[in-house]
């Protein structure tokens, strides 16, 4: 299958965030995209290509426009503020709090706009933003041209996006941005499959009242996981969307044993709904040695959860997301498209 990269990711680089009460280097770092491309070249998985120039027209369809507006402007207003280093929030519009009016300082509009201090800001951050989404509005075109699968290999990643609020590393959510980019060109129904170690919250959020778009999450238990305020099992959609929404939070230490099962689980209830199309939000992040994460998958599984995925038969963009064991992310991931294509 084909690979859509774009080397403009790595200006998102050098970013920091908050670990056990300190900044700490970030986990979400350009390296994560030069070994996924690498082992793509390495096991010859199929040509890597650029992506095609697209507006934000699709993202703003699902996000926000005055979300996606006030991206670019991000790191501008930092400096000319007269900061530097990681732009931050360190303030949210929480309970008590006015949602409803946007301050106008800088750190203020990154509180508004996000929901933790996950989605730092460098100067290179925005142009990696708006790559990472035409990587994967390039793939999903060539999925509805008629190829039987593409590989967005999206930096920064984009499930914990949500309508109008950035964190955990996302900022535009790709996968949903092509999910209703499927629905706009005339796919009757689009199912997102995320298999990411962390709930996709952005995702639930955007879908949860739509029965045309089902979304079906596997992921750490939010008693004790992040992002902690979603991905229950009780949350199944609402009015339109009710028994759209699946989750399957599963306890620290999941073995692939009993996670493979949550994904047959899916997959059936993926097949009865019968989409036109699959956007599977791939995360690595289950894997053993993941520094910030509980499942135990090993390297091996991977390629079985391609095979899993392929016997849907059905036409599969794959968007990356999470998985931070650099050494082994490329393995891991590409390990999940090899197995797709029974390589
Ligand atoms: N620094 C994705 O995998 N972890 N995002 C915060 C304290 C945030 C993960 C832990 C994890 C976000 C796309
Ligand atoms: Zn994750």
């Amino acid at each position: 299958m084909k690979t859509i990269y774009s080397p403009l990711h790595a200006g998102h680089g050098g970013t920091m965030e908050l670990v056990a009460g300190a900044l700490v280097p970030g986990f979400e770092k350009p390296s994560r995209a030069e070994y996924i491309r690498q082992r793509v070249e390495d096991v010859k998985l199929g040509p890597i290509l650029g992506p095609e120039a697209h507006d934000l027209a699709a993202a703003k369809r699902i996000h926000r426009a005055d979300y996606i507006d006030f991206l670019p402007t991000v790191y501008p207003a930092w400096e000319a503020s007269g900061r530097s280093g990681s732009a931050l929030p360190f303030t949210w519009p929480t309970r008590g709090l006015r949602g409803d009016v946007v301050p106008e300082t800088i750190e203020a509009k990154l509180g508004y706009y996000s929901f933790d201090a996950g989605a730092p800001f460098v100067k290179g951050t925005w142009e990696a933003i708006k790559s990472s989404h035409e990587v994967a509005m390039t793939a999903a075109r060539l999925v509805k041209d008629g190829e039987p699968a593409a590989f967005a290999l999206c930096r920064p990643p984009g499930h914990h996006a949500g309508d109008a609020f950035m964190g955990g590393y996302c900022y535009i959510n790709n996968a949903a941005v092509v999910a209703q980019w499927f629905r706009d060109q005339g796919a009757a129904r689009v199912s997102i499959l995320d298999v990411d170690y962390h709930h996709g919250n952005g995702t639930q959020q955007m879908f949860y009242s739509r029965g045309d778009v089902q979304v079906l999450n596997l992921h750490g238990d939010p008693m004790n996981e992040y992002p902690f305020f979603l991905g229950h099992a009780d949350e199944k959609g609402e009015g339109e969307g009710e028994g759209f929404n699946l989750n399957y939070p599963m306890p620290a230490g999941t073995s692939f044993e009993v996670w493979s099962d949550a994904l047959d689980n899916a997959c059936r209830k993926l097949a009865d709904f019968a989409p036109d199309v699959v956007v599977v939000s791939l995360g690595v992040d289950t894997f053993e040695k993941d520094p910030i994460s509980q499942f135990k998958l090993k390297s091996s599984d991977y390629p079985l959860i391609g095979r899993r995925i392929a016997k849907l038969g059905l036409p599969t963009l794959f968007v990356m997301e999470g998985g931070y064991a650099v050494e082994e992310i490329g393995i891991n991931a590409v390990g999940v498209l090899t197995g797709f294509e029974d390589k």
